[in-house]
């Protein structure tokens, strides 16, 4: 079962952004906005705590805490109800333009009746707007970007959150009487950074059964289509499922079908006809007799179209089709090939959980090595001091005595407009791994920004840059560099890119890693963990480096650690 707390993270977010938007206190908004945080990246499960244990989460206090135990008995909150209905949804909507922000679009409401994103970004075309007060050509520009990102992002969820929705239908169905298989297919299973929709298919001889135990499941909310071999619904949550029923015996056939993608399909198919085969949802067939060749497994049907097993998230129509006929396909990273984490927080500065709980769950998933990476300082909220840094490196130097694990002690640097760091050599120097990573000036030209990345590459203490194009998937769109200057530099240098595993960044994405590759990048796959429940994103990582075309030989993480060490030390003496 997902856990509680996402969907309180979720109704504490949204309520955060109504008092917001409705002008209300910023302190009571930021407040909620900080216990959603708290609550999402809370280890423990909502739904197993009393108000007492409620209480006891960092930012939850006595106004908020009894809201969420309303949320978790009634299913709803009847404060946010209440605003809801004050506040038309075209209102609210505008609030999920990034760019925009709460103030403004209250000021939009009040002060011109725009209810909608469709009437700013009509009033912002008919130039409507020009002369309102903090509305400059600039803000239009970035309102009008934040509009697009939103539009294209359209109904598409993050392939954290479809995961974890499908995990949870598999789990129910697979208990179904009749239910001989399942598994999820479609860009999920290609592990495409964001999901249209989740396609599961059911090997079973009984598929009425099965089609009704899934239209009764408590997460759907609502069932869309209903036939003979496919049953489509929308959950609670909002997010389309199609479900397949097929018989055993053509389990590989519909599997690899289903798993797409529709280019990679159109290639493999166009393969079958040349060989006089005939390939579908239901198996590889001779084209003249119409006879049945192979059906039941993905390996059987690629093995008898001459080419290796492609691993699903190399089915973009990107050359594996070549690769495998020519059995040139890469090994790829596997889960089981990470021996450590390199980007990590503790609630020294953002994160939500001590230094000790991090440790013993990164323990807990067999890593070798694991290293702490707090915020520096010129990250002004974040206070962190010299001091604190050192005192911190204390702790971990203690922690790790006797520990079977390598502890690493680290910071993420904040890469400055200029590309310089923030501390001398000096300090830098005794650190064992050093991230650094844009948080500021998402604005500057692109030659600025090329030039800020490449300083910090040819920086000798930085090993790694962190989500090097800053992007929030939906949210924010990436900053803009040379990517070509910026991959040779990283390979000159001996500075690793990171693929940000956390399911809204995921970042650099696939096709990037795909080119920076190509230059002899080399690269970590981190978690950029804020709390223990973020540890487990590595695996959104991993896929998205396979989808990069990724080995173990790419990413200095999957490497032993005497390898490891010898690239952190970049050349230095
Ligand atoms: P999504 O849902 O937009 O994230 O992306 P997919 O790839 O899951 O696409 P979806 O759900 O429309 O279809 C699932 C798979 O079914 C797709 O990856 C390949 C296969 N498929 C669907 N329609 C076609 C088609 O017209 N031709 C071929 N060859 N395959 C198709
Ligand atoms: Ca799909
Ligand atoms: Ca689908
Ligand atoms: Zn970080």
């Amino acid at each position: 079962m997902a856990r509680a707390n996402e969907a309180v993270e979720a109704i504490l977010a949204e309520y955060a952004d109504l008092i917001a938007i409705s002008g209300g206190d910023p302190h009571k908004s930021r407040a909620y906005e900080k216990a959603a945080r708290a609550i999402g990246g809370h280890s423990a499960d909502l739904s197993t705590l009393d108000l007492k244990g409620i209480l006891g989460i960092p930012n939850v206090g006595k106004s908020i805490a009894p809201k969420i135990q309303e949320f978790l008995e009634t299913g709803t909150m009847r404060a946010v109800e209440d605003l809801r209905a004050r506040i038309p949804a075209g209102v609210r909507q505008l609030i999920s333009i990034s760019t925009l922000g709460p103030k403004r679009a209250l000021l939009l409401y009040r002060d011109h009746g725009i209810a909608s994103v469709e009437e700013l970004a009509d009033a912002i075309a008919e130039g409507r707007l020009k002369g309102v007060k903090g509305f400059g050509d600039k803000t239009e520009e970035n309102v009008l970007r934040g509009i697009r990102l939103l539009q294209e992002s359209g109904d598409r969820v993050q392939l954290g959150l479809a995961t974890d929705l499908a995990e949870e239908l598999l789990a129910q169905l697979s208990a179904v009487k009749g239910c001989t298989r399942c598994a999820y297919a479609g860009s999920l299973r290609r592990m495409v950074e964001t999901i249209g929709d989740i396609d599961v298919l059911v090997a079973s001889n009984s598929p009425e059964t099965v089609m009704e135990a899934f239209a009764n499941l408590p997460s759907v909310g609502r069932v869309i289509a209903r036939g003979v071999t496919k049953t489509s619904v929308r959950t609670t949550k909002g997010l389309r499922v199609d479900l397949r029923v097929v018989s055993p015996g053509v389990w590989g056939a519909a599997l690899q079908y289903f798993t797409g993608s529709k280019a990679h399909n159109i290639r493999i198919r166009e393969l079958a006809v040349r060989k006089g085969l005939k390939l579908s949802e239901y198996g590889l067939f001779d084209a003249e007799t119409d006879e049945l060749i192979v059906a039941e497994t993905e390996e059987e049907v690629y093995e008898r179209l001459g080419m290796q097993w492609i691993p699903p998230v190399l089915r973009e129509d990107r050359g594996e089709v070549e690769a495998a006929l020519g059995g040139r396909l890469p090994d790829l990273l596997a889960d089981g090939d990470i021996r450590g984490d390199l980007h990590t927080h503790t609630d020294l500065t953002d994160g939500l959980a001590p230094l000790e709980a991090m440790v013993a769950a990164a323990r807990a998933r067999g890593y070798e090595y694991y290293a702490i990476t707090d915020h520096a300082p010129n990250l002004y909220m974040q206070e962190m001091t010299d001091e604190k840094m050192l005192a911190q490196r204390e702790k971990v130097r203690k922690l790790a005595v006797g520990s079977p694990m390598l502890l690493l002690h680290g910071s993420e640097l904040n890469i400055d407009p200029d590309g310089g760091v923030d501390w001398d050599a000096p300090f830098l120097d005794e650190f064992d791994v050093l991230v650094a990573s844009v948080h500021s000036h998402f604005n500057q030209s692109k030659d600025e920004m090329t030039r800020r990345i490449v300083r910090a590459c040819e920086n000798p203490h930085v090993n790694i840059i962190g989500h090097p194009t800053a992007r929030m998937i939906g949210r924010r769109a990436g900053i803009e560099f040379d990517l070509e200057e910026v991959f040779r530099a990283a390979a000159r240098t001996g500075t690793a890119l990171e693929v940000n595993s956390f399911p809204d960044r995921l970042d650099l994405r696939d096709e990037h890693i795909m080119w920076a590759r190509r230059h002899g990048v080399k690269f970590a796959v981190d978690t950029d963990a804020h709390s223990t429940v973020h540890l487990p994103f590595m695996r959104f990582g991993v896929g998205t480096a396979g989808r990069g075309w990724l080995t173990k030989d790419d990413v200095i993480n999957a490497w032993p650690l005497e390898r490891l060490r010898s690239f952190l030390e970049k050349g230095r003496p």
